[in-house]
């Protein structure tokens, strides 16, 4: 097949990978389809530049849709899933779409899941994934554990119920020691700037100081995390986290305890966000009995355990200083709380006071910038052993198994003598076994549990009996190495061949929707920075370049959805409209990264251009030559959509077309063939199977896209004019059109003519002018 993609090949290569989709049994509708169709577009123009591209689609099929599935009707999830593979593949061959289906991959095929689980085992053998008991995010609905990016708002990402918490034996995989290099490489990569901060915020890196405050008449110490050393002297309360193992230790000591631990048990129950939330009312209890030392200036302060401060985030303790802290602030004015001003701003904003200033009534480091004392206040306590620099991380272990069925088995065996043990490399893949009941059991293990003949077996090590763990992976998994699986998909000795990999990597454009920004993307960085490490893969990055769809919504507005019944499905526009339409239409839309709903009067717009250029064809193909402005404009609008392909801006590439058009219908004596067949080149990435006809009727038997991509003939297209802007004191106060390469004296003489500039001008006089030709005229005057 023409498009499919060579290992060796002399061309440069291009890599543009679309995000692949879950297989779902209502098929593709035509918001997904909106990606993959901008991104065949510059497949298509790519392999006619002469690049060597790789352009493959698969199957990201593991997941609880299929498995939900298979609870209501008992179909196996595999037949389902191969069913609506199926289906999703007829309509994107319908389509147009111009993958290499030689490479087609399927996260649920055993071939591809061994290569899962050896990933998995690499991490296991580094350290990177490891057992843990603590409380986890818990869905009731799906009953299973989820990772904190799967958590929305404090519902789950899948089913909208609202997520819990459960004490349950996980997997967690230790993405923290990745934090520094994730943040580090974001700064080499092309991405919307949105999804670089929405990565940055969630990884969220803080840089400040643990300082130690003593518990007064005891040997008890409380450990505060704080990114503002400098405010110090300001702290005039210590709040622990509801969460915090201390205070178990000094209860004995806390004079209403009994009350405390009401709060503390209420507050436990309720959901993080609801607790970090700024505008929410802040409530706390003081534990009597007993205060900390500020070891700045030796001054005793009550201490408080309150809901606004996180048990598992920094230390669970903070230094409160309600002057210049937002929250701190409430809390201080609800509860009567010394407030002292220790950051003086220098427009004297009210407090609280956020921002950098100069200390006040803080000793020795009065008169000092705050940014200074941050590291002065440190070392100065360091020294007594009380204070050190540390760095904080928002980012949380990655919580990875699933108590459910239809996922990767994690590869782990549990032996009584031997722990846990690795199954052997050369026993992948470890195979889901088929099971009869498929219901997720909600005691916390998953449906494989119950299947005795799989769960026992043979420690690898020992030979012991042994059971295999039962949890499985997360749809995460198969998506975070998808893209190294096309370079090589029959490679039965490693994840893909060294040097594929080295020709390949990194992808150089990936399209995909924005809903991935901290979820896969980052999972599959993680995973791509581990197979660095160990030699997998040649590149820091997978993905070079990321660009994001705007997602179509339905002709009310609102968002496609099933139970809303505006779903709009490709197969019906293709049927009627013809798939070219369908491209077009998507592509003419709008702005490619902007979200607008769909419209099907448009739709037939597009239906009634193509037909318009296929009349063109027809009309004027028996005319040898064109007149000298239509090739002029012909070479100009091949300029323009080049440049707009590149840069993805599909809908003014078809926009200009259009203008085209309507002018070489004013005057169609003077198209002839030499335009139509550029204008046929031109348009075939958008709009193949009518340009594959029309390059036909042109008298070719070959296929268009074997034709070289058009160029513009430069000396056909240079302006003769130009515009430049004409400034008078250095204001901009109008633009005037002057002939390309104008002297300074023809552009003045021009300027001068302009009723704009003579208004501007008034009586004033002309100094002097400051001229940069083709571009701008400063009049000083
Ligand atoms: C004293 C202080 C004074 C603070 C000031 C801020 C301003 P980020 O940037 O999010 O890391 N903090 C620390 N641990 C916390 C926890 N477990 N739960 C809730 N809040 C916590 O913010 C760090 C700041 O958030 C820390 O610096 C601490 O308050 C608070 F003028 O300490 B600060
Ligand atoms: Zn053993």
């Amino acid at each position: 097949m023409a498009h499919w993609a060579s290992d060796d090949s002399k061309k440069p290569k291009f890599y543009n990978l679309d995000m692949f989709p879950y297989p779902s049994g209502a098929g593709l509708h035509v918001g997904h389809f909106k990606g993959y169709a901008a991104n065949d577009v510059v497949a298509r123009y790519k392999r006619m530049c002469g690049f060597n591209v790789l352009h493959p689609m698969g199957w990201d099929a593991f997941g609880l849709p299929a498995e939900n599935y298979a609870i209501k009707t008992g179909i196996q999830p595999e037949i389902s899933t191969n069913k609506n593979i199926e289906n999703i593949k007829r309509q994107m061959k319908m389509a147009g779409l111009s993958y290499d289906w030689s490479r087609e991959i399927n996260t649920t095929d055993p071939e591809y899941y061994k290569w899962t689980q050896w990933i998995f085992l690499q991490l296991f053998k580094r350290g990177l994934a490891y057992e843990s008991e603590l409380p986890i995010n818990w869905c009731p609905s799906c009953k299973t554990g989820l990772a904190n990016e799967e958590v929305v708002s404090g519902n789950c990402e899948r089913c909208g119920a609202p997520v819990g918490k459960k004490s349950l034996r996980q997997w967690v995989l230790k993405i923290t020691a990745y934090a520094d290099r994730l943040l580090e490489d974001l700064n080499g990569l092309d991405w919307p700037d949105r999804i670089i901060q929405m990565q940055r915020n969630w990884i969220g890196k803080s840089e400040g100081a643990e300082i130690k405050f003593k518990i007064k008449n005891s040997d008890l110490e409380i450990n505060v995390f704080t990114t503002r050393p400098d405010t110090l002297f300001g702290c005039t309360y210590i709040v622990l986290a509801p969460e915090h193992p201390l205070i178990e230790k000094i209860k004995d000591r806390v004079v209403n305890y009994k009350k405390a631990e009401e709060y503390i048990n209420a507050a436990k129950q309720k959901m993080e966000l609801e607790r970090v939330s700024l505008d929410k009312d802040k409530t706390g209890i003081k534990l009597e009995g007993i205060g900390a030392v500020n070891p700045a200036n030796g001054r005793e302060v009550p201490i408080f355990v309150a809901d606004y401060v996180l048990g598992h985030y920094g230390t669970g303790a903070i230094m409160a200083v309600p002057a210049h802290d937002a929250r701190d602030f409430d809390f201080a004015k609800k509860y009567n709380l010394e407030i002292i001003e220790v950051i003086k701003s220098k427009t004297g904003a009210a407090l609280p006071y956020e921002g950098a200033g100069m200390l006040a009534n803080s000793g020795e480091f009065n008169g000092m910038d705050s940014e200074t004392a941050k590291t002065r206040v440190t070392d100065w306590l360091g020294e007594k052993n009380l204070a050190r620099p540390t760095i904080n991380y928002k980012l949380r272990d990655w919580v990875f198994s699933r108590q459910r069925y239809w996922g990767e088995p994690i590869p782990l065996v549990h032996c009584q003598k031997c722990g846990v043990v690795a199954v052997p490399e050369d026993q992948l893949p470890l195979r889901l076994p088929p099971v009869e009941r498929y219901q997720p059991t909600g005691t916390g293990e998953s449906p494989l549990a119950a299947i005795h003949e799989w769960v026992n077996t043979k420690c690898p090590k020992c030979g012991g009996a042994a059971k295999r763990e039962t949890n499985t992976m997360p749809q995460w998994a198969g998506s975070s190495w998808y893209y190294l699986r096309y370079i090589d998909p029959e490679n039965s000795d490693a994840i893909a061949g060294a040097e594929k990999e080295k020709y390949w990597m990194p992808v150089d454009l990936y399209v995909g929707g924005a809903e991935h920004a901290a979820l896969h993307l980052l999972y599959a960085r993680f995973w791509h920075k581990v197979l660095f490490d160990i030699g997998a893969v040649s590149t820091k990055e997978p993905f070079q370049k990321l660009r994001n769809i705007g997602i179509v919504l339905a002709e009310d507005g609102q968002k496609m959805s099933k139970s809303r019944g505006n779903v709009v499905n490709p197969d019906d526009i293709i049927k009627e409209y013809g798939a070219d339409t369908l491209r077009i239409y998507e592509l003419f839309m709008g702005p490619f990264d902007q979200a607008i709903a769909w419209s099907t009067d448009a739709v037939r717009g597009s239906r009634k251009f193509l037909g318009r250029v296929w009349n063109l064809v027809a009309d004027c193909a028996k005319n040898e030559k064109s007149g000298e402005e239509m090739l002029r404009r012909g070479h100009k609008l091949n300029q323009k959509i080049s440049g707009d392909i590149e840069q993805l801006k599909f809908n003014t590439a078809i926009a200009a077309y259009m203008e085209f058009l309507n002018f070489a219908e004013d005057n169609k004596n003077d198209v002839g063939k030499d335009v139509l067949q550029r204008l046929v080149m031109l348009l075939a990435p958008f709009a193949p199977h009518i340009c594959e006809e029309l390059w036909q009727k042109l008298g070719h038997n070959e296929s268009v896209f074997e034709q070289p991509w058009p160029q513009a003939d430069q000396n056909l297209i240079k302006e003769d004019t130009v515009e430049i802007i004409v400034q008078i004191n250095g204001k901009m106060r109008d633009k005037i059109s002057v002939p390309a390469g104008a002297s300074r004296e023809e552009a003045e003489k021009i300027a001068k003519d302009s009723e704009f500039i003579k208004k501007w001008l008034g009586k004033s006089q002309i100094k002097k002018t400051i001229f940069v030709p083709d571009r701008l005229l400063n009049i000083v005057a």
